[in-house]
């Protein structure tokens, strides 16, 4: 595809969803084609949700065209593809900036846009969020329409089904928009999914038909007319026993399938839906990727990407000096490498099996690996059942994400003690996804749980002996370490139990200690580099065990009477505040205690580097608290 000079004009004339009103249908098609461009040409520049995004710039254009926002509310679920909303609600001058440091955020937010009806970024929550906004309307007295735009692979969560029960008892008028492109990230998964794609073929399908078959000409009196309607052909066949079937038991007005890439099509039912009460979904068809081949071939790296080559669909070369492997690759080749040796050793991912480095698990042990879809509580839950049968399940999960499941984790892991292994993938700061995506607040949620052992590695050889030593512990452990890649260290061939919650002490000090946890265990050392040169002699303990504590640490700094203790974790309730409740527990005293962390708030979003260091959490930030510390003390 390219873009002419004349197509420009059309897109660049759009201010707000008003001024699309008035377009005829090829000049929707048109303006359709040039958004497709644009989201191509910005995502290749600052990455980004690519594939999402070019499967929903027909559905966008509609539902700004038929509808009245910002007064009729559009909920996009997830949130990663509304790029085509934003073009046309007032922020396409800034769209350059999509995911930058400072720019617009790659999600809906309250803050960025009146047009954005509610701030999204972990997935399921559209039809809850569209519920609560039409319950206040209906009570406020107001008309206008609620809109959540829901994926196949959002459905597969929870929370979506309890806002279709919900909606289907009420009855509040509402509109969920089924986007389904048969992916979530990588291809769905589930009954349900099953039942969308209308994969019900072969000895299966056959069955259920003849079963469905004998069951309505059983019906007296209407039986035969309705088999006769629903035989007309297969394909009506199936629309009228399967997706429908399903959303009409939750008591919604089913419309669809839709093509989702016609846009009279789409316009012609979101206008007659207008007219609809009470609940109602419209079952849209989409290609993830429409419009770009590389992305319509490969949907799933295409699903978030960074920068790359619009005529090449590769990313830039970069050469490294020497190639570093990533936190989440060494993590799925020590899976692979321990399930060869413990048959006990099951994977289960909440469908990120690329995101958390367990697709080749997948293929090489597919009796002992799960994707059980955008379901987190139900996979902390699963993991239990495993656990109670001598099982010893690994769930791979990034920090925002296992935040969902947090009574499960409590309820059903730590109150029986089982051995449950989270691996915690992207604790402490994301970058670009920004605020929803930082693996913030895991330390301080899981350190209060009895029964939890948290670790952090230094590097990613150190992840590998914190994994082999979670599975030879008897209940349960997190194992927290960052995005991206490792630090290029040599690793060990054999692996090595670590001492459970003992600190591991890499530089002795005379005039402080700094207390680093995993990712800040470098930088740290190299403040104590740059210490060295100022006659600053600082000690550099790895702290390896956020919980259990090590209590040998209140006579470890003693040496000094002063300790930094450094985390990328919310400072609140993080590691530092464990320090002092353990100080006061044993009645420290002596000893002067700084801690360094997130602060309390949500981080922006931007590139990680930048973001530490404007915290102070690079090895400058460190070496000058550390500074401070010695010159207060
Ligand atoms: C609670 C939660 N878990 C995982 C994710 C990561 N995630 C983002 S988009 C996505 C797939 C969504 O699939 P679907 O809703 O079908 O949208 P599509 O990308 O196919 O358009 C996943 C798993 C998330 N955002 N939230």
């Amino acid at each position: 595809m390219s873009e002419s000079g004349s197509q420009a004009r059309l897109l660049d004339s759009i201010e707000s969803p008003a001024d699309i009103k008035g377009l005829s249908l090829s000049q929707l098609q048109d303006l359709a084609e040039q958004i497709r461009w644009k989201i191509i040409e910005t995502t290749s520049k600052t990455g980004g949700h690519l594939a999402p995004n070019l499967g929903t710039v027909e559905l966008s254009i509609a539902l700004h065209y038929v509808f009245d926002t910002p007064e009729d509310k559009i909920i996009w679920d997830v949130g990663h593809q509304a790029y085509t909303h934003k073009l046309l609600t007032g922020r396409r001058n800034q769209f350059h900036t999509l995911r930058t440091y400072q720019g617009i955020s790659g999600f809906p937010k309250r803050s960025e846009s009146p047009y954005d009806a509610f701030d999204t970024g972990h997935s399921s929550t559209s039809i809850s969020a569209g519920l609560g906004i039409s319950t206040a309307k209906c009570l406020k007295g107001e008309k206008h329409k609620v809109i959540s735009v829901i994926g196949d692979g959002s459905m597969t969560g929870g929370m979506a089904f309890e806002g279709l029960n919900q909606a289907g008892h009420t009855e509040k008028d509402l509109i969920v928009v089924l986007n389904d492109n048969a992916m979530s990230i990588a291809p769905n998964v589930g009954a349900f999914s099953s039942f969308l794609s209308r994969k019900m073929t072969g000895k299966r399908f056959v069955n259920f038909k003849k079963d469905l078959e004998n069951f309505i000409k059983s019906l007296p009196g209407v039986g035969e007319n309705i088999l006769n309607f629903a035989r007309k052909s297969e394909d009506s066949f199936l629309a009228f026993f399967t997706p429908g079937m399903m959303f009409e038991a939750f008591k919604f007005k089913y419309v669809g399938p839709i093509q989702g890439h016609r846009l009279d099509r789409l316009i012609e039912t979101f206008r007659n839906s207008e007219h609809l009460e009470g609940p109602v979904l419209i079952h849209v068809l989409t290609l993830k990727g429409k419009g770009y081949e590389f992305a319509e071939k490969d949907p799933a790296y295409f699903h978030g990407v960074g920068s790359f080559d619009v005529r090449t669909g590769v990313p830039p070369e970069k050469k490294p000096e020497k190639p570093v492997p990533s936190y989440t690759s060494v993590f799925g080749k020590t899976m692979m490498d321990l399930a060869a040796k413990n048959d006990r050793l099951f994977a289960i991912t909440a469908a990120m099996p690329e995101g958390t480095g367990l697709t080749s698990f997948s293929k090489e042990f597919p009796k002992r690996f799960l994707d059980v879809g955008i379901a987190e509580q139900h996979a902390v839950t699963f993991a239990a059942g495993l656990a109670t049968e001598g099982f010893h399940p690994v769930v791979a999960i990034y920090s925002t994400f296992l935040q969902r499941a947090f009574d499960q984790v409590i309820h059903d892991v730590c109150l029986p003690n089982l051995p449950v292994v989270f691996a915690l993938d992207r604790g402490g700061l994301v970058g670009e996804d920004g605020p929803t995506h930082h693996g913030q607040f895991d330390v301080s949620y899981l350190r209060s749980l009895p029964n939890m052992t948290i670790m952090a590695p230094k590097d990613e050889n150190e992840l590998r002996h914190m994994l082999f030593t979670a599975l030879n512990h008897n209940g349960p452990v997190a194992i927290r370490y960052p995005r991206g890649n490792g630090l290029g260290v040599p690793m060990d061939k054999a692996y090595r139990l670590l001492p459970m919650g003992e600190i591991e002490i890499l530089k002795e000090g005379k005039d402080l200690q700094v207390l680093a946890l995993g990712s800040m265990v470098h930088p740290s050392l190299e403040a104590a580099r740059i210490l060295e040169g100022e006659g600053i002699s600082a000690g550099i303990l790895n702290c390896r065990f956020a919980k259990p504590m090590d209590r040998r640490l209140a006579d470890i700094a003693a040496v000094s009477g002063r300790l930094l203790v450094v985390e990328e974790n919310v400072r609140m309730g993080g590691l530092g505040s464990g320090v002092l409740e353990l100080f006061n527990d044993m009645d420290v005293r002596g000893i002067r205690v700084k801690r360094m962390g997130l602060p309390d708030l949500f981080v922006e979003q931007g590139p990680s580097g930048l973001l530490r260091k404007n915290l102070g959490l690079d090895a400058e930030g460190i070496a000058k608290e550390a500074r401070d510390l010695c010159q207060k003390t």
